[in-house]
C-alpha cells in the first residue's frame, strides 16, 4: 500500500474521554479539537469513530441505510449486550420497523394537532410566571421556570395520572445516561433503574392513561391497525422518556442564553415573534441532547477514511452546531441569524418527532417571560450536572427587572 492510501484510510487517534465529567460540564474545548483533527477521529478508549464537523454529523444522520440505529444509539450494541430495557420501536429501530410508530406519533404531534394545546399552554405559563414573580424577583431560574414550566405542561398533555410524576425527570436522565458508557454516572442510576422503569411501563398501560390525550390518541391508532398493541404502550413510553428532560434543559438554555446576552432578550421584548427562532438558537447553541450513535452497516467511507462495517459511530451534535466552516460567529446565541439546519433536534428520518411540543413549550414560556420581566441577571454561578447525553442544569440563580 502505498504511503498516501494508507494516510487516506486511517483516521486520526485520539484517547480523549467525551464522557469524563469534566468534559460533559465543559464540552467545548473537545469539540474544537475534534473538529480540528479530522472528519473522522478513532476514538481509542471506546473503539468508536467520531464525527464533530458539520458536513459528517449531517450526511450521516440523513444517511439511514448506512448508519443504523437498530443495534441502539448508545455505545452498547444490542446484537451483543442485553439493552438495559426493551428497545424503543422508534429511537432504537430502522425502516421498515420504524416507519408505522413514526407515522402515527409524527400526526398526533404534528402542528394542526397541538393548535388546541396552544391557548392552555399560553395560560399555564402566565398563571407560572406570575407566581413565581410574586413571590420573589431573585429565584432559581432552573428549578422554578425550565422544571416547573414541562411539569405543568407535557404530563396533562400526554393524559399522565397524577401519582408518581416526580419520577418524570429521574426517570428521562437515567435514559439519556444510558446511551453512554458504564461510567460513575450510570452506576450512580442502577439503584433506581427497576422502580423507575416499572413506574413509567405501567404508565403506559391504556388504563392508566386519561381519555383526552396524545397517550389515548397512539391506543386508538393501534386499534385501527395502523400500529400494533405491542407497540402502543413502547410509543407512549418514548413520549415519557423524551419529552420532559429535553424540554426543561432547552428551557434553561434559553434562560441562560437571554441572563448572559440581555440584547437579546431587548431584541425578543421588541419582537415577541421571535420566540420560536429564540428556541431554535438556544437549541443550536446549547444542543441539550450533545449525541448520539448510530451503527455502520456496512464498511463506509466517510471523507477518505473507512469505518468499518459493525463500528459505533458517535456523532456531536453540538459540536456540529457550532462548526464555524458552517455557522458565523458559532459561539454567539444571535437572534438575527437564521438557526434552520441545526441538528440540535437531530435531522432525517429519526429527526425529533416532539419538536413542535417542545417550540410550543417554549413559546408559551418566553411570551409570559416577555410581558413581564424587562431584564434578566445571574446572581451567582450556575450550576451544570453532567449527563452522559444532556447538557443539564441544576441551578440558574437569576434576578429580574419586572416591567415597569
Ligand atoms: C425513545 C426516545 C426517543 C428519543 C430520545 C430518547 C432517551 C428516547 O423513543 O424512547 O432519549
Amino acid at each position: 500500500m502505498t504511503e498516501a492510501l494508507e494516510r487516506a484510510v486511517v483516521p486520526p487517534v485520539s484517547d480523549a474521554d467525551p464522557f469524563a465529567p469534566e468534559t460533559l460540564l465543559d464540552p467545548e474545548p473537545l469539540h474544537r479539537a475534534l473538529r480540528e483533527t479530522g472528519p473522522v477521529v478513532y476514538l481509542s478508549r471506546y473503539d468508536v469513530y467520531a464525527l464533530a464537523r458539520y458536513e459528517q454529523v449531517h450526511a450521516a444522520l440523513v444517511d439511514w441505510q448506512r448508519f443504523e440505529s437498530g443495534a441502539g444509539v448508545g455505545l452498547s450494541d444490542f446484537r451483543r449486550e442485553k439493552p438495559w430495557r426493551p428497545p424503543s420501536v422508534l429511537l432504537e429501530a430502522d425502516p421498515p420497523r420504524h416507519d408505522a410508530p413514526r407515522r402515527v406519533l409524527r400526526e398526533i404531534l404534528a402542528p394542526p394537532a397541538l393548535r388546541r394545546l396552544r391557548e392552555r399552554w399560553h395560560l399555564v405559563a402566565e398563571e407560572l410566571v406570575d407566581q413565581v414573580l410574586a413571590e420573589s424577583a431573585e429565584f432559581d431560574g432552573f428549578t422554578m421556570l425550565a422544571e416547573a414550566f414541562p411539569l405543568r405542561a407535557f404530563p396533562d398533555a400526554v393524559g399522565l395520572g397524577p401519582q408518581g410524576r416526580e419520577k418524570l425527570l429521574p426517570y428521562g436522565t437515567m435514559a439519556f445516561n444510558a446511551f453512554g458508557p458504564r461510567n460513575e454516572l450510570v452506576a450512580a442510576d442502577a439503584h433506581r433503574v427497576a422502580e423507575l422503569s416499572a413506574w413509567v411501563n405501567a404508565r403506559c398501560d391504556r388504563d392508566a392513561l386519561s381519555e383526552d390525550g396524545f397517550g389515548a390518541r397512539i391506543w386508538e391508532a393501534a386499534d385501527r391497525g395502523d400500529l400494533t398493541h405491542e407497540q402502543a404502550p413502547l410509543v407512549v413510553r418514548s413520549l415519557l422518556t423524551a419529552g420532559v428532560d429535553t424540554t426543561v434543559h432547552g428551557l434553561a438554555a434559553c434562560l441562560y442564553a437571554f441572563a448572559t446576552h440581555p440584547e437579546e432578550w431587548q431584541r425578543l421584548c421588541e419582537r415577541p415573534e421571535l420566540a420560536r427562532v429564540a428556541f431554535d438558537e438556544a437549541v443550536r447553541w446549547q444542543s441539550p441532547v450533545q449525541t448520539f450513535f448510530r451503527t455502520a452497516a456496512t464498511d463506509v467511507a466517510v471523507a477518505g477514511t473507512i469505518v468499518p462495517k459493525d463500528a459505533k459511530i458517535l456523532m456531536f451534535l453540538g459540536a456540529a452546531n457550532r462548526d464555524p466552516a458552517r455557522w458565523t460567529d458559532p459561539d454567539r446565541f444571535d437572534l438575527t441569524r437564521d438557526p434552520s439546519g441545526h441538528v440540535g433536534f437531530g435531522m432525517g428520518i429519526h429527526q425529533c418527532v416532539g419538536q413542535h411540543v417542545a417550540r410550543l413549550e417554549a413559546e408559551a414560556l418566553l411570551t409570559a417571560l416577555v410581558r413581564r420581566v424587562d431584564r434578566f441577571e445571574l446572581t451567582g454561578t450556575p450550576r451544570r450536572h453532567p449527563n452522559n447525553t444532556l447538557r443539564s442544569w441544576t441551578s440558574l440563580p437569576l434576578r429580574v427587572q419586572p416591567v415597569a
